[in-house]
């Protein structure tokens, strides 16, 4: 049995759970009888039905199952959380052989799953491209090892390696493009949570949502320690749940908007971090500005950067005085218009 072949197919299915499984993992299942591939499918949304109960749903007729291969990409689950544990269906309905990906890192399953479908007599195989299956849950997986969010760093860049725009001289040069407005627009809608700090919520005034892809607006959270951001941004039209770091201790009589207390004199990276793990928020699109980047990166607290490169030099015809100090940092190897940079990771 070519079980490699089976394995991909699980993955290829798992990815179709992009916009809607999280903070769930991606999953996806396959049911081979014989060679033949009788049933299919993948974690649609959290909350919803797991990628073995649609695989095992899918198979018309039920009477093959005990002679069946179930393929998943992500140990079956053991634990009754939205919904029930998986590894119960696969013993009822009596499929003896079981081939897993890779184990799942969440503290209530963690081989407990395998275990269980073992002590049934069910044979169990694990770690069929068990690094693609890793690869393809990355973001869960930060969030259960590191017991923080999955961090994207997201900046324009200038083609001489400014990330801000020179406002002093009136006329902001503009870094993006309609096409990679739109292509931010999809990376939005594929993360829970989108972060900007006071002057790029100020400045740049950015609604932060999907309008150009796909209307599925991450939760927006804002930097603004002194709360003395304008009612008027579009931040706070109240379309979306936003939440607003700050040190004042205040409630919010606004729709959709909520003020979270933090200590700025403490590290104020860590305490928006562990506020999100507690959330269940496990991604975060990082959109600037320059000093809130440079803050991750010192932190080295990241994992995925995206970078969109102008064709534009943003220092033609600015003079040395107009120069923000702070806007220049670390120069990535540039491999492309628009690229994206992964941390890279041993998985043990
Ligand atoms: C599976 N198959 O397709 C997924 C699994 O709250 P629940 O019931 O949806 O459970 C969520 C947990 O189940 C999640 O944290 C992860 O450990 C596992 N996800 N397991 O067997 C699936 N999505
Ligand atoms: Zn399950």
């Amino acid at each position: 049995m070519d079980k490699e072949k089976y394995m991909k197919r699980c993955i290829q299915l798992a990815s179709y759970g992009k916009l809607h499984a999280a903070p769930n993992p991606l999953v996806g299942a396959v049911i081979v009888h014989k060679g033949i591939i009788i049933g299919e499918g993948f974690h649609i949304q959290s909350g919803k039905a797991h990628a073995e109960v649609n695989a095992i749903n899918s198979v018309k007729d039920q009477s093959l199952l005990p002679e069946s291969t179930i393929f998943v990409s992500l140990e079956p689950c053991s634990h009754t959380g939205k919904t029930p544990p998986c590894v119960d269906l696969i013993i009822n309905k009596k499929i003896p052989h079981v081939v897993i990906g890779c184990q799942d890192p969440f503290s209530k399953v963690a081989g407990r799953g395998i275990a269980k479908l073992k002590e049934q007599g069910i044979k169990v195989e694990i770690g069929i491209l068990e690094n693609e299956c890793k690869e393809l849950i990355h973001r869960f997986y930060i969030f259960q090892e590191e017991k923080r969010p999955y961090i994207l760093l997201k900046w324009a860049e200038s083609a001489d390696g400014y990330i801000d725009q020179i406002r002093s001289s009136g006329t902001p040069t503009l870094l993006s493009s309609p096409l990679s407005s739109i292509l931010t627009h999809k990376r939005r809608a594929e993360v829970e949570s989108i972060l900007v700090g006071r002057r790029t919520a100020l400045l740049d005034n950015p609604s932060l949502t999907t309008r150009h892809w796909y209307q599925k607006d991450p939760i927006r959270l804002i930097i603004d320690r002194y709360l003395s951001l304008p009612n008027t941004l579009h931040i706070f039209d109240g379309s979306t749940p936003t939440f607003i770091f700050t040190e004042v201790d205040k409630k919010s009589n606004f729709k959709n908007r909520t003020y979270i207390q933090l200590d700025f004199n403490a590290d104020i990276l860590t305490q928006i971090l562990n506020w999100m793990y507690f959330q269940n928020i496990q991604s975060v699109l990082v959109e600037g500005g320059a000093q809130l980047h440079q803050s991750f990166i010192d932190a080295d607290l990241w994992d995925e950067t995206h970078i969109e490169e102008s064709p534009q030099s943003i220092l033609k015809g600015v003079s040395a005085a107009q120069i923000p100090t702070h806007t220049k940092y670390q120069r990535v190897k540039k491999m492309g218009r628009y690229y994206r940079i992964y941390k890279k990771k041993e998985w043990v």
